[in-house]
């Protein structure tokens, strides 16, 4: 790591001092025989620098053609083998945290775990979205915690009418990026998520959150 730092180092110098033109961009001569640590390097010419304030201002003026919305929205229509529905709203605007208004219909009063799920394939019901949308390789959690899958939302709370309204921000599930939810789904529980500390041998994989009576696959919706 520090031979990487030194090299970058290095190659950062010759740039600002440099004024020949076969070494303003180092990086983007591959067949430079001068430098051994040239993958590692490749990026250093990007950096803001005298020498590429040119290219970094075109940079910039490009980028407000890629953000093309402020925002985003996306819905789930949960549906299963039951009598349980809902309907889930997501919003998220810019780099924010996503919004998510949440209805299900006819579930047993009480708590009921609610996750965001890997896949949103519906070819086998709810059973082929997969496990909790996890791409960071944690353990689940409570939706509080740092140490979680991305898709723990905890559980929604079910009225005598067996009605669970929730809203729910969260910073793991954008609709943007590498990480977009977007054709992912979300599953409502039979059972409580013990959010990780029941002791359950399935406590740290699912919240032993038993069953999954609903599920629905997120998708885009017109941005008003
Ligand atoms: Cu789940
Ligand atoms: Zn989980």
């Amino acid at each position: 790591m520090q031979a990487i730092l030194a090299a970058a180092m290095a190659a950062h110098t010759v740039l600002l001092s440099a004024s020949s033109p076969a070494f303003v961009f180092p990086g983007f001569s591959s067949a430079s025989p001068a430098r051994p640590f040239h993958s590692a390097i490749v990026g250093q010419p990007l950096r803001p620098a005298s020498s590429t304030a040119k290219l970094v201002s075109t940079a910039a003026k490009a980028k407000p053609l890629v953000v093309v919305a402020a925002a985003k929205k996306a819905v789930a229509v949960l549906k299963g083998n039951s009598s349980v529905e809902g309907v889930v709203t997501l919003v998220q605007e810019d780099n924010g945290p996503t919004t998510v208004k949440v209805r299900v219909t006819g579930l047993t009063p009480g708590l009921h775990g609610f996750h965001l799920h890997e896949f949103g394939d519906t070819t086998n019901g709810c059973i082929s979205t997969g496990a909790h949308f996890n791409p960071n390789k944690m353990t689940h959690g409570a939706p509080k915690d740092e140490i979680r899958h991305a898709g723990d939302l905890g559980n929604i709370v079910a009225n005598v009418d067996g009605v669970a309204e929730a809203t729910i921000v969260d910073n793991q599930i954008p609709l943007y990026g590498p990480n977009s939810v977007v054709g992912r789904a979300f599953v409502v529980h039979e059972l409580e998520d013990d959010l990780g500390k029941g002791g359950h041998e399935l406590s740290l994989t699912t919240g032993n959150a038993g069953g999954r009576l609903a599920c629905g696959v997120v998708g885009l919706t017109p941005v008003e």
